[in-house]
């Protein structure tokens, strides 16, 4: 294990209003692997790259410089756990580094504000951590090897787009977020259309419902089809899609049809290094997540 690093954590805003469970599964396991976590007092979101970018660029280029200026002011790099939040801060980061004159121009709107900001600070989403820790190091954490649990890995449009900017291999078959999972003993399945959006981003979810519900669906059922005992996700707001897209569908259905556990990594690795599921939140999801925990733990 690499020696402890520490970071300003960004919480966005579909983590702490609606997902605290994810939250402290973060909080629960990456102090364990290194990974230390300080507050970023101040933060607003991010704003949202699919959606207050669209309407209007230069309100999101400075409101996404303040709060990277936080964390550079704080002194500790910022690290995330949603992929749309780590779309923003990478995408503002590089509009102003890479075009002086945006520099100045969130410069000019910080004046009188207390506000110093030079656009050197690294952002950081936590799987990208995790994944220099590396499959190795982690599978020497693992004292519950999770052996026989079939897992839909989701890694989420802004994780790997736009491909230029993002720090992974220049690929459409991505597999370190496999090589992960299976670092606890579960198993990836192949599963169709992996690389599909989830359906909730880019402002679908709020302004398409239906498709946006269609296209969780597909999914879904696409994951079942290939054996899947949960899927799983690196993104607050995915993780929202699938949980609150089953709860609907089977609303429209009058039956519980939809019922496919959704994970977040951290509470995966969490349980394979033998921490409490209650600790990591998975007592609090909205679908059940029962019928994993009796495949982990064997029924009670
Ligand atoms: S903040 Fe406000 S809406 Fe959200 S979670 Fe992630 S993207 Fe950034
Ligand atoms: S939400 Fe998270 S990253 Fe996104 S745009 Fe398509 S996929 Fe789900
Ligand atoms: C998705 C973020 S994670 S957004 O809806 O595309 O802005």
């Amino acid at each position: 294990m690499t020696d402890a690093q520490t970071y300003s954590f960004f919480l966005g805003c579909v983590m702490p209003n609606r997902f605290p469970n994810i939250e402290a599964s973060i909080r629960r396991v990456l102090p364990e692997i290194g990974i230390n976590l300080r507050e970023l007092e101040g933060a607003s979101c991010c704003p949202a790259p699919g959606v207050v970018r669209s309407f209007d660029e230069p309100t999101w280029l400075a409101l996404a410089s303040r709060n990277l200026a936080l964390a550079e002011m704080s002194g500790y790099d910022l690290v995330t756990g949603c992929n749309g939040c780590y779309g923003t801060f990478k995408e503002a980061l590089t509009e102003v580094r890479e075009n002086p004159e945006r520099l100045k121009e969130v410069q000019g709107v910080f004046k009188g504000l207390g506000i110093r900001y030079k656009g050197t600070v690294e952002v950081r989403h936590l799987i990208e951590l995790i994944n220099e820790i590396g499959a190795d190091a982690l599978r020497k954490r693992v004292t519950k090897p999770l052996k026989g649990i079939k897992v839909a890995v989701h890694y989420g449009c802004h994780l790997l787009k736009p491909s230029a900017n993002r720090p992974w291999a220049q690929t459409q078959r991505h597999d370190f977020l496999d090589k992960l999972v299976e670092a606890t003993g579960a198993e990836s399945v192949k599963y169709k259309d992996k690389f599909l959006c989830c359906g909730a981003g880019g402002g679908v979810r709020s302004s398409q419902i239906a498709v946006s519900v269609d296209i969780a669906k597909e999914k879904i059922d696409n994951a079942v089809e290939a054996g899947a005992d949960c899927i799983l996700n690196v993104c607050s707001f995915c993780h929202l899609q699938f949980e609150v897209s089953q709860m609907q569908l089977n609303k429209e259905l009058g039956e519980q049809r939809y019922k496919l556990p959704v994970i977040y990594y951290t509470q995966l690795l969490g349980m394979a290094m033998g921490i409490d599921p209650v600790e990591l939140g998975l007592h609090k999801h909205v679908i059940n997540t029962q019928p994993l925990l009796d495949l982990i733990y064997g029924e009670s």
